[in-house]
């Protein structure tokens, strides 16, 4: 059986152990890989998977052995794929492991997401080792067919529609986090954001708006501002607030297995980061985009590479709603003055996310990194005969 381990370093937030514990489980359940996955903080991990126990170093879940990545890094066999995350540092023992291993392992650097133009040239590209005969591969996930995809699982499309259309399913799922759905022709908005700004405008036009709007808060960074808005020193999980026709629930941070399930049910999301900005895609719903500020300002033109990529199919009109929104949204501008075109564009947006989603599923990350992986064991195999 193929080995993996997957090395995951937790800087901050959920998206990077997000996307490893995604992809762990990707491989180990579907495509039957032996995974391990080194983890450096059980504590965040423990957050998106409720099975994780965090006072073990060494634990199987969901099919996954999931081990304690601590400074004191033990002597282990290598496996066939090693992929260090985000560009995190391997061990050096593990490196060591690895040059002196029967079969030298394919290494791959797991890159950041981003739908900029250069990725592509340097999606796939190999990386010698400075000083030792070791060559790592650089792996982007992207949205186009030059890089190596995005994540998804086998029938996650089928199963969103499924859910989609089933409204005993979703009343279930509602009912399960302790929501009263009251009316049909309320507006599902969920909400997953870095501190920002922007929101109070949002939330005074929301407030106002002729269409009843329930927003849905999973417990994270911009909580606080929602007590502040509301005159709550102390919002917790369960929390609920109204104004006009706006009412705010504050959720759990629930599992990925959940959240995902909150991205189908509502109508519009809210997401940031990584990980959720690539679940609100597959969720063939129209979303708004808060990603993750670098220093040096350099997201701004991720966040437009996307758009322009995003928007070619869509109406001028709608086109200008979605970059006008998600563009204040991240400069933390006035975004409720433009909630309106967005919301009008609706109809138009929700079959747009459709087609994107189908799209976008063909070119599969998993898959993609396995075919990488088997290439390169083909041409060592071909040169060592050599
Ligand atoms: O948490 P994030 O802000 O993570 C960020 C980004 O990945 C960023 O690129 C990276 O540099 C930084 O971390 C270190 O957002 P992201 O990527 O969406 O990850 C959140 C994860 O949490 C994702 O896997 C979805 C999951 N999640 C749940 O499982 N339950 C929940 O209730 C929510 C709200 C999220």
């Amino acid at each position: 059986m193929k080995s993996c381990d997957i090395f995951c370093n937790v800087i901050d937030n959920y998206g990077d152990i997000g996307v490893c514990w995604r992809l762990a489980k990707k491989l180990a359940n579907e495509r039957n890989l032996n995974v391990r996955l080194w983890i450096d903080d059980l504590f965040s991990f423990a957050k998106l998977c409720s099975e994780v126990d965090i006072t073990l170093d060494k634990q199987s879940c969901s099919g996954v052995e999931v081990c304690l990545w601590c400074k004191d890094f033990p002597e282990v066999q290598p496996a066939i794929i090693v992929i260090e995350a985000f560009a995190c540092q391997l061990p050096s023992n593990y490196i060591e492991a690895m040059l002196h291993a029967e079969l030298q392992p394919v290494w791959i650097n797991l890159e950041y997401l981003s739908a900029e133009d250069w990725i592509q040239g340097c999606h796939a590209l190999p990386s010698p080792h400075p000083s030792l005969p070791l060559t790592k591969y650089y792996f982007f996930p992207g949205f186009t067919d030059k890089t190596g995809g995005l994540l998804i699982e086998s029938n996650l499309l089928a199963r969103r529609d499924a859910f989609q259309s089933d409204v005993e399913q979703q009343r279930v799922f509602w009912k399960s986090l302790g929501v009263e759905m009251s009316s049909n022709d309320t507006l599902k908005v969920s909400l997953f954001a870095y501190e920002n700004a922007a929101l109070n405008g949002l939330f005074d036009v929301w407030a106002d708006s002729p269409q009843p709007l329930l927003c849905l808060v999973p417990e994270g960074r911009v909580l606080p501002q929602i007590g502040a808005y509301f005159g709550d020193v102390a919002p917790s999980v369960g929390s609920e607030y109204v104004r006009g026709n706006l009412s705010v629930h504050v959720l759990p941070f629930v599992s990925q297995e959940n959240y995902d399930l909150l991205l189908w049910a509502c109508d519009v999301n809210f997401v940031r980061g990584e990980d959720s900005f690539v679940r609100a895609q597959w969720a063939g719903r129209p979303f708004i985009w808060q990603i993750y500020p670098q220093h040096d300002e350099v997201h701004h033109a991720k966040l437009d590479a996307f758009l322009s990529l995003y928007s070619t199919q869509l109406s001028e009109s709608a086109q200008l709603a979605v970059s006008d929104l998600c563009a204040a949204w991240n400069k933390e501008a006035d975004a409720g003055q433009l909630w309106s075109a967005f919301i009008n564009a609706q109809v138009e947006l929700n079959l747009h996310a459709k087609i994107w989603a189908d799209a976008l599923s063909k070119n599969n990350l998993a898959l993609n990194l396995l075919d990488f992986c088997q290439n390169i064991g083909r041409i060592r195999a071909f040169e060592n005969e050599r």
